[in-house]
């Protein structure tokens, strides 16, 4: 692909972030009222305000004071929508903007962004402008954001807002490919260098040297990961690491958040609907603790963040890594992303989106829990902040990658990494298993 010039990619810009905030407000002040705006859903979660005027509030930071100079706007309400400052449980006491100033606030700060927009450069030294990085990196936030009001629609209870679009997942179904493939052992490249919209944590691209070993062709599903809990993997301790065990009986749960057994079968919570467990879909809504003990009783482990990586974007025929798992051109059709569908595609889906190795939805569907702490590669320089990943680093944080069927197009990649506690399960996360060569 040419890169775009200027003025296209000012346009694209535009047209992005006016998508990101339709996106956004049918989440919030277009579907729900006033109370179900300012509620809090769970202690986990941020009233669906606060993310509203948060990602305004970011935008205003980045976009029109860092990038465009401008003066602070409304500099008494920076600290209330600071993540920083104020955990998510106490967010529902803060003197927040009420619904219709957040609405009124954040459309103001995009006015002056667009005004703003034709007089920023991109083609200069500046990291933070060149090549529009701070532009993406605000799209991208938005559509975090939304991913994360998604989170907290699917914990609300009550009647159900009206999302769109109605869901519809069968897309390209072919035949199941085998349920594993060999990734034979040697370098690949891991991160990227060149993807202008990447992360820090992204970067730079550095070369992994990855033993031979074989990965789950497809997401765990339902179906299967019944068989783990009709085998009794819950009140097994063999299968779970220490802290794992502690967090099962501790927590008491014994099956995957959103579930309940009534009349001998599974039913689910879907968005305050309930329905029976569909057995082709990925399992969704487990943590990294019920994915590790899952694959130890399957005979498997979970693929660190490397193999994955691997699995998703190495051309092995070219020597290179992919953007994405099919090449370097996002194609609809391809993934179950960006909020098409409300749920995760069945088993055989998007055959199209495979990878070199024939690896299939790698991304979108569920965000897959790695075996891998979340650390900074070999070079690792915090851009523009160190608050987005570097004050992360560290053992407490597990990777999941790939994005969901939630996750926006523009904010995942192959390179693209999340991380998260291994006890979280509201985020739409599953899981799929890798296993050493040799090992049955
Ligand atoms: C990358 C999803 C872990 O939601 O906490 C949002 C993204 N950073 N606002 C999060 C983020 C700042 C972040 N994750
Ligand atoms: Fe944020």
């Amino acid at each position: 692909e040419p890169p775009l010039d200027e003025d296209a990619l000012k346009e694209l810009i535009a047209d992005e972030l006016g998508a990101s905030r339709d996106r956004s407000l049918g989440l919030t002040t277009d579907v729900l009222a006033e109370d179900d705006l300012v509620a809090q859903v769970s202690p986990l979660m941020s009233p669906l305000v606060w993310d509203l005027a948060h990602v305004g509030n970011y935008e205003e930071l980045w976009l029109l004071r860092a990038a465009a100079g401008a003066d602070p706007m409304r500099p008494e309400i920076d600290g209330l929508y600071d993540a920083f400052e104020h955990p998510r449980a106490e967010r529902p006491s803060l003197p927040l903007l009420p619904p219709g100033e957040a609405r009124a606030y954040i459309s103001t700060v995009r006015a002056k962004v667009l005004d703003a927009l034709p007089s920023v450069p991109f083609d200069t030294a500046d990291p933070l402008t060149r090549g529009g990085f701070v532009y993406g990196m605000v799209v991208q936030h938005e559509h975090m954001h939304d991913e994360t009001m998604l989170a907290t629609h699917q914990l609300r209870t009550g009647a159900p807002a009206l999302l769109d679009p109605p869901a519809e997942t069968v897309q390209a179904r072919g035949a199941r490919p085998g349920d594993e493939v060999l990734i034979e052992g040697g370098p690949f490249q891991m991160g990227t260098s060149d993807e202008p919209w990447a992360y820090d944590n992204e970067r730079p691209v550095h070369i992994v040297d990855v033993p031979s070993y074989y990965i789950d062709t497809e997401p765990v599903s339902n179906a299967a990961y019944t068989r783990f809990m009709d085998d009794g993997g819950y009140d097994d301790p063999r299968w779970w690491t220490q802290a794992g065990w502690e967090w099962r009986t501790k927590s008491g749960k014994r099956a995957p958040a959103f579930w309940r057994r009534e009349g001998g079968q599974w039913l689910r919570r879907r968005f305050g609907r309930t329905e029976p467990v569909p057995p082709g879909e990925p399992v969704q809504h487990v943590c990294w603790y019920e994915a590790d003990a899952y694959a130890r009783w399957a005979g498997k482990r979970l693929p660190t963040e490397a193999e994955w990586e691997k699995a998703a974007r190495w051309d092995p025929a070219v020597q290179r890594s992919r953007k994405y798992p099919w090449g370097e051109v996002y194609e609809e059709g391809r993934a179950n992303l960006g909020q098409r569908a409300l749920r995760p595609s069945p088993e055989g889906s998007y055959a199209s989106g495979a990878s070199a190795y024939g690896v299939r939805r790698m991304l979108g569907d569920v965000w897959e829990w790695t075996s891998s702490d979340f650390h900074g590669y070999p070079g690792f320089r915090s851009f523009p902040y160190k608050e987005y990943s570097e004050v992360f680093f560290g053992p407490e944080y597990k990777v999941l990658r790939g994005g969901s069927w939630a996750t926006h197009p523009l904010a995942i990649r192959g390179s693209f990494r999340n991380w998260d506690y291994p006890i979280r399960r509201q985020i739409f996360s599953g899981f799929r298993c890798a296993r050493d060569v040799g090992t049955r």
